[in-house]
């Protein structure tokens, strides 16, 4: 903590970075913050914080947080007041729409920002511009969740709590590296290991998870469908299926049995032996109540949507959902990654999942907006529309988001931006992003205003201001309200984040009846939550499942390789991921002194046989190269990867950036990239370094 005068101000809030939602109280002291503790009322976090919790007040005091509009002028950025700004921003948009219609205008909204805010933008653009090109970062990271759960079971969100882990006698944990990425999420499943229950984890690499787990299965990157489908197959030879479950709550399982039986012996496949895969099933199958849990190990890859399927097939086949210490849980990412998606950021749902293309719906929100001609069809998503920069797209409005160093094939992403006739970037630092911005909007970090955060759990948490933005930032909903107006429209009258609340929901029957004051408890509620005597719905699917038959629904889903597999040019799996220290482009993590001391660079993990081979010393930097790019990191030299992979951390910018490398195929249910599998070549860097 920074010095004080003695005289401290706890402000409860919740944690700025990971979709878990911690509780946490900012200290401000005259007027500043000084530090902040864990909230020890919150059931989630119970008085812990990870080291990104515990140090997330340093960035909004950074020094070059933005103060100022700027506009590009000669291509130098120059400071403005707000009126100019936002008047070039309306005028803008304006002229952009009218000369070439909906289509033309592209809206990224942030999953980093309160529910209030990515709700406030996706009603301007929808209102404002009839267009549903309205995506967020959920389609790089749980669209194939969305996408994948809403078919097995009719809705996309996470079925259990957390703390639900501690009542699975089982945990199946797969492409997820929870004790770095949801620390606290992860400290369950410490827990649990001590209450004696068994953890399987399935990783192409041995993760600081995997070391907890009773079985770990190290298996081939990419070829998650093989494995379940293996895993499935060893479940009905030994029996072990719910006869029960399956006959009276799903529907498609003899479709599912037929597809699995191509699948008993899947080594050369997966790598993993059958016996091996038949113990396991054996396990999983065999427990009272088993859970699973996954992330981007399974999403970020073109069989996304088709891998979460496969998740749901194992859960129903062996009746694991619905219950206490079951279900599939997607471990959502980012702070409000749920709540963008609730809130309608979306390029085919209003809030609540509510379909744009169902006439009716359409008519409601028309109805309780005041407007007409909302736009039916399917809006292009986050990557569809970089690759439509300059083409379709000629303006795009991007919220919170720094795709020029998170987003596939950096080149690409850059190359497109250019190709805009005019971007708008709201943030609160210069990015790599806001470089090609014609209007910079600063806007105020998660402890300058009020809202909420949905956690992954579906639990909707309240934030609060603690301290005033610096300058003349202005908190974000304050900027999409007056834009509103100059864009003159009606709808927009709201004095506080809880009004926008408010409106959302009484245009959102799952959402309807949560209201601030039922947020005033550290629990909070769960959604769906359709009336204010409604106590939340923290387990999804007890009785029946969310599809209009009320049914589970089985898919019989066949391996597909990825897009570009290893060759003889370019003969690595490139893995990417995440660190415990820094998240994503770091433009808060690297401004914890801290934070950054602990990796202030970019590594890449290689197999001691494979560096050996190509006399790659440990700590050494080295060059990785691949049809789209090239990225420079420390080797890092270990067994933890096998023999042909690589994983590299995805949070650094400029020559340590790994989406130089990454690929855009994307899946086609989702359109998720393929983030997590690329081919690339290795090369030394000779001469001195
Ligand atoms: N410290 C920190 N925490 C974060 C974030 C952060 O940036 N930093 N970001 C947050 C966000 S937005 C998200 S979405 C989550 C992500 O959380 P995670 O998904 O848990 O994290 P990652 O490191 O991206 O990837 C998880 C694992 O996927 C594995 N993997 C790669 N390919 C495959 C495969 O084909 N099959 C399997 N089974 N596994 C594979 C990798 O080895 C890696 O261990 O983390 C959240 N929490
Ligand atoms: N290769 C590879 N790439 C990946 C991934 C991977 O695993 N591998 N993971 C993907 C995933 S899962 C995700 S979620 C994305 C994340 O990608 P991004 O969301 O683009 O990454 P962030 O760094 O979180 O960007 C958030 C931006 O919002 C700003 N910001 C934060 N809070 C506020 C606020 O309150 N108001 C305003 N105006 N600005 C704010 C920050 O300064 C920052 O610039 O990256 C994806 N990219
Ligand atoms: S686990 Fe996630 S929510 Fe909790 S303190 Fe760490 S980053 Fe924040
Ligand atoms: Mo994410």
């Amino acid at each position: 903590m920074a010095e004080t005068n003695g005289k401290l101000r706890y402000v409860p809030t919740t944690c700025p970075y990971c979709g878990v939602g911690c509780g946490l109280n900012l200290v401000v002291n005259d007027g500043k913050l000084v530090g902040v503790e864990p909230n020890k009322r919150s059931p989630i976090n119970e008085g812990k914080l990870c080291p990104k919790g515990a140090t997330c007040w340093e960035f909004v005091q950074s020094p070059d947080r933005l103060t100022k509009p700027l506009i590009k002028r000669n291509g130098k950025f120059e400071e403005a007041t707000w009126d100019e700004a936002l008047d070039l921003v309306a005028s803008k948009f304006k002229e952009i729409y009218e000369k070439y219609g909906p289509k033309s205008l592209g809206f990224q909204v942030s999953c980093r920002t309160p529910n209030e805010e990515c709700y406030i933008m996706q009603k301007l653009a929808r209102v404002a511009f009839k267009t549903n090109n309205i995506d967020n970062c959920a389609r790089i990271c749980h669209g194939p969740s969305v996408a994948g759960l809403s078919l097995s079971f009719g809705s996309g969100a996470a079925t259990n709590p957390f703390e639900d882990a501690l009542n699975a006698d089982v945990i199946f944990l797969i492409g997820a590296n929870t004790i770095e990425a949801h620390p606290l999420a992860g400290r369950r499943l410490v827990q649990a290991k001590k209450m004696g229950k068994k953890i399987i984890v399935c990783d192409p690499r041995y993760t600081p998870t995997a070391r907890l787990a009773d079985e770990y299965v190290r298996y081939n990157p990419s070829t998650n469908i093989a494995l379940i489908n293996s895993i499935m197959y060893w479940i009905i030879q030994q029996d072990l299926h719910d006869k029960e479950f399956i006959e009276k709550r799903t529907t498609g399982f003899e479709e599912l049995k037929k597809t699995v039986e191509k699948y008993a012996d899947v080594e050369s496949i997966t790598g993993v032996p059958t016996e091996r895969v038949k113990e396991i099933a054996r396990i999983y199958a065999s427990a009272k109540n088993a859970v699973i849990i996954y992330c981007l190990g399974i999403t970020e890859l073109t069989t996304g949507t088709d891998n979460v399927r496969s998740l749901g097939n194992l859960a129903m086949l062996t009746g694991n959902v619905g219950r206490p210490g079951t279900g599939v849980n997607p471990l959502r990412g980012q702070n409000n990654v749920q709540g963008a998606c609730d809130m309608g950021a979306y390029p085919n749902v209003f809030s609540g999942y509510q379909k744009c293309e169902d006439d009716a719906v359409r008519a409601r929100m028309e109805e309780l907006w005041g407007v007409t001609g909302l736009a039916k069809e399917y809006g292009a998503t986050l990557i569809e529309q970089i690759k439509q920069c300059g083409d379709q797209i000629k303006a795009m409005y991007i919220f919170a988001l720094n795709p020029v160093v998170s987003y596939p094939d950096s080149n690409l992403v850059m190359q497109s931006l250019e190709k805009l006739d005019f971007l708008v970037v709201q943030d609160i630092f210069m990015t790599e992003t806001a470089q090609y911005a014609d209007v910079i909007l600063p806007g105020a970090s998660f402890a300058e205003k009020d809202g909420t955060f949905t956690s992954g759990e579906r639990r909707v948490n309240r934030i609060r201001k603690a301290v005033e933005p610096p300058g003349d930032a202005k908190e974000d909903w304050q900027i999409f309200v007056e834009l509103a107006h100059k864009l003159g429209l009606n709808g927009f009258d709201f004095n506080s984040p809880e009004d926008i609340w408010n409106d959302m929901r009484r245009v959102t029957p799952s959402m309807a009846g949560i209201t601030y004051a039922r947020m005033e408890k550290p629990e909070s509620v769960h959604w769906p939550c359709p009336s204010e005597d409604h106590p939340g719905t923290p387990i999804l699917h007890r009785e029946k499942f969310a599809n209009p038959d009320g049914l589970g629904h089985f898919f019989g889903i066949e391996y597909r390789p990825p897009a570009e597999v290893a060759d003889e040019e370019y003969p690595f799996t490139l893995m990417t991921g995440r660190l415990l220290f820094h998240y994503h482009t770091r433009t808060q993590t690297g401004r914890a002194k801290i934070l950054h001391q602990e990796v202030p660079e970019a590594y890449v993990q290689i197999n001691t046989e494979d560096a050996a081979r190509l006399n790659i010393l440990n700590g050494e930097k080295i060059r990785l190269v691949s049809r789209r790019g090239q990225a420079e990191a420390l080797a890092r030299v270990t067994d933890e990867v096998g023999p042909g992979v690589l994983m590299m951390t995805m949070h650094f910018g400029g020559a340590g950036s790994v989406n130089q490398l990454t690929n855009t195929a994307l899946d086609p249910l989702s359109k998720m990239p393929e983030l997590k599998h690329s081919a690339v070549k290795v090369e030394k860097i000779t001469g001195v370094q």
